[in-house]
């Protein structure tokens, strides 16, 4: 018996965890890690399967290649050689520009999808770089963008000071919360009302958050930028603002605001107007407030706008960047500072001509650039921990198209509804035997925190993901060798920026020497010293002591303090203010206004997430499926009478049209049907997956409605009928 630990990979909450395995290596027990200072033992059943995931049966465990129907189990070499000829035949007929790249959620968990993504997008030489990010928190980037000048700079609610919490379209009680890293999060929320703040929940059905919460509201889908604009409107008519920080765009914010009064949007968001000036007066009065919004509000058909908005009450009542507000959390390994000023739409794709966001062409229009012929057509397509056929906008449409393309290599841990139309797929290790760093999450959490895992069991004779992703990268770009030259080059360019960069630090430094100092086992090892040490924290930016060494020596994690404001240093706009009017905001304020004049349909669609699921992935291990976690539509009681429904219905959509076992419950708004997404495994390989199949919710989401600043996928508040069978 020997003990392990680890950092849970499986969602945001980055939670510490404690293994044990046998003599074998087999996991026979996982625990909250009591000692990590962030999670402080904290684990959800999703954290406590971390061993069955890991050791499922189906999950692939070499490379296969297509012939024809069959799947045949190749050598790495083979593998790699087939995927060299298979992207280098693409290329030569059809150019880079018909190559694509889908990068799925899992990226954000793994350091292969933090550090070699990047590398990999360069070496395709292609703009059909899509990701779930615009299936998911694509307006929230865009809105940062354009207020804080940096897409990454989202602030987080300061959920361990905060008086005051409303929170909007997030269930962190079944999901463990998201762009807000936050162990524990349901404990946190309990400790907001034990020291006597208040918790308001905005959503559509009364969650288990909501029941958690001192107050819930219902608010019809889609409607959460009215709704938030009536509360500006308020704040501004009742001289409740209290701005600290340096900005522009007041009066034009006020102007913007003018006709969404709280009794012009109470119909269209099922809110009454007391309850809105209520809430705008509560947010005022508090001594720290902090409003957070998530997926519900983000999927949505003005989800930037309603990004936008949380932001813009955050400054009026001057809890950007103050404790108890919301403030931007110091990572100890950030990413290269961007130089840039923000911007949308400096391509587009093809067949639509959707903006670019943040490098990104919109998920919901790959569907057209596989289909439509012409130059540009996808030919060639990779796909990295991503799952469209079952998770994007119009999903089978996907699944479709995927037949004209010419050579797909997927690099996933199961041959699933996507990776089956690959010709080669190429599997990662088990998370047991990869590194572990949030690179990613760790910019999003409540309290600065850093933690690694390095491998816990060698890795035989296979790559690491992050070696995987390294060699196609070096394939793509026609370099095809050993993937430590990557690393090696990276670390080259990021020391020679430093040396070269006015006060780094390590100004003047000689390059050779700092590289001889990086310690570690592996690529990733190597970076990751490297970024700790140039890091806020680091030994070589002055700010500390912190270096791979650092986390190696304390296994169950740095607490690195409480989040400290951030501002003026942390804005990259020109102005070097706090942007509160961007023009692209305004600009689409105008569809929102025309929009309050539509009648909005009879019943429309919600998401929601299971806390024992994952997206499309996890529903292969037999403890998690079952019981609650059901792909079922919820439905009021209220509607099955008056729509004649038993035990299952027949939904449609523009999109599409799906058979649903039904699930009456009154805690979701008459109006409103909400099915989760992730399911639709019928005649899977995964054989626990395939016998708890469920139904493709996203055959029923609409990729040609999208959020127009962001191109972001709408999942919420999609307008179908609800009839009985047959
Ligand atoms: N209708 C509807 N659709 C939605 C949403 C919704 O709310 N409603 N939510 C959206 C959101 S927020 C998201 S993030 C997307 C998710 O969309 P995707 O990222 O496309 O889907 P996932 O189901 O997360 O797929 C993850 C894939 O990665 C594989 N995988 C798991 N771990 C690893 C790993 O360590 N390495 C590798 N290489 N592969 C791995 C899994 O086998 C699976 O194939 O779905 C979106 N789709
Ligand atoms: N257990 C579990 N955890 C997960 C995931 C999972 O699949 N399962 N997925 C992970 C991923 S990829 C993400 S992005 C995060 C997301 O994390 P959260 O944002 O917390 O996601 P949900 O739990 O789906 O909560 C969204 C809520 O929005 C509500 N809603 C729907 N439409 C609207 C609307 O128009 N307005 C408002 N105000 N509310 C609305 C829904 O009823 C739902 O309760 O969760 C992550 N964690
Ligand atoms: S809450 Fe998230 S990080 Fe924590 S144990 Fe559960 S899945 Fe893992
Ligand atoms: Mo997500």
């Amino acid at each position: 018996m020997k003990t392990a630990l680890r950092t849970c990979p499986l969602c945001e909450a980055v939670c510490g965890l404690t293994l044990t395995l046998d003599d074998d290596n087999h996991i026979t027990s996982v625990k909250g890690d009591r000692d990590d200072p962030f999670s402080k033992g904290f684990i959800c059943p999703k954290g406590a399967s971390f061993g069955h995931l890991d050791e499922d049966p189906d999950r692939l465990s070499a490379p296969l290649i297509r012939r024809g129907d069959e799947w045949v189990t190749v050598s790495w070499d083979e593998a790699f050689a087939a995927v060299a000829a298979g992207l280098g035949k693409v290329i030569a007929e059809h150019g880079r520009k018909s190559l694509a790249l889908y990068v799925g959620n899992p990226n954000a968990h793994t350091v292969a999808g933090a550090l070699y993504n990047t590398p990999l997008i360069r070496a395709l030489g292609t703009r059909n770089i899509f990701s779930a990010s615009t299936a998911d928190q694509m307006p929230k980037h865009v809105s940062s963008g354009l207020m804080f000048g940096d897409p990454v700079a989202i602030p987080v609610p300061d959920l361990d000071r905060t008086d005051y919490l409303l929170m909007l379209g997030a269930n962190p009680l079944e999901s463990n919360g998201s762009l807000c890293t936050a162990p524990d999060f349901p404990g946190r929320l309990k400790a907001i009302r034990k020291r006597g703040g208040k918790v308001v929940v905005v959503d559509p059905r009364l969650t288990r958050t909501a029941k958690l919460a001192d107050e819930h509201i219902f608010v019809k889908p889609g409607t959460d930028a009215y709704l938030l604009f009536a509360i500006v409107h308020t704040l501004f008519t009742e001289g409740l603002t209290a701005v600290d920080v340096e900005s522009n765009g007041l009066d034009e914010v006020r102007s913007a605001a003018t006709p969404f009064t709280p009794e012009a949007v109470a119909a269209r968001t099922g809110v009454p107007a007391d309850v809105i000036v209520r809430i705008a007066h509560e947010l005022a009065a508090a001594p720290t407030a902090a409003v957070y919004a998530r997926i519900g509000t983000c999927t949505a058909e003005f989800g930037t706008l309603a990004q936008w908005l949380v932001d813009v009450i955050n400054v009026l009542t001057g809890n950007l960047d103050r404790p108890g507000g919301v403030m931007f959390a110091n990572p100890a390994a950030p990413g290269p500072r961007r130089t840039r000023a923000f911007t949308t739409g400096r391509w587009t794709s093809r067949a639509r001509q959707l903006p670019e966001a943040f490098g990104e062409l919109p998920v919901a229009t790959l569907a057209d650039e596989l289909e439509t012929p012409g130059d540009g057509q996808v030919r060639g397509l990779v796909t990295v921990a991503g799952n469209p056929v079952l998770s994007a906008p119009s999903g089978p449409r996907i699944g479709a198209a995927l037949s004209n393309v010419e050579f797909m290599v997927s690099v996933d841990r199961y041959l699933n509804e996507t990776t089956e139309h690959a010709n080669v797929i190429l599997p990662p290790p088990p998370s047991t035997q990869s590194s572990h760093y949030d690179f990613a999450l760790l910019g999003f959490a409540v309290r600065n925190y850093a933690r690694y895992s390095p491998p816990m069991l060698p890795l035989g004779d296979r790559p690491s993901e992050a070696e995987i992703l390294a060699r196609l990268s070096m394939i793509a770009a026609g370099q095809d060798g050993d993937p430590m030259l990557l690393d090696e080059m990276i670390i080259d360019q990021t020391l020679r920026a430093a040396v070269g960069a006015k006060g780094s630090g390590v100004e003047g430094r000689e390059v050779g020497d700092l590289r001889a100092d990086l310690q570690g086992n592996s690529g990733v090892e190597l970076r990751l010293d490297m970024m700790l040490r140039l890091g806020p924290y680091g030994e070589w930016s002055g700010g500390g002591n912190l270096s791979l060494q650092t986390l190696l020596d304390n296994p169950h994690g740095l607490d690195l303090g409480p989040l400290e404001s951030q501002l003026p240093g942390r804005l990259l706009t020109e102005s070097g203010k706090v942007e509160l009017a961007p023009a692209k905001m305004l600009d689409d304020v105008t569809r929102l206004r025309e929009s309050l004049e539509r009648a909005p349909a009879d019943i429309v669609l919600i998401g929601r997430r299971q806390l024992r699921s994952n997206n499309s992935w996890m529903h292969n291990v037999s403890t998690l499926v079952g019981g609650s976690n059901k792909c079922t539509l919820q439905i009021n009681p209220f509607d099955m009478e008056r729509l004649g429904l038993t035990d299952s219905a027949t939904i449609k959509s523009a999109a599409g049209e799906l058979i649903v076992p039904l699930e009456p419950t009154d805690t979701i708004m008459p109006g409103v049907v909400s099915l989760p997404h992730g399911w639709g495994h019928s005649g899977s390989t995964q054989r626990v997956a395939a016998a708890h199949a469920g139904v493709n919710a996203n055959a029923l989401t609409d990729d040609a409605v999208v959020d127009v600043p962001s191109g972001n996928a709408v999942f919420n508040g999609v307008p179908v009928t609800v009839s009985p069978v047959g």
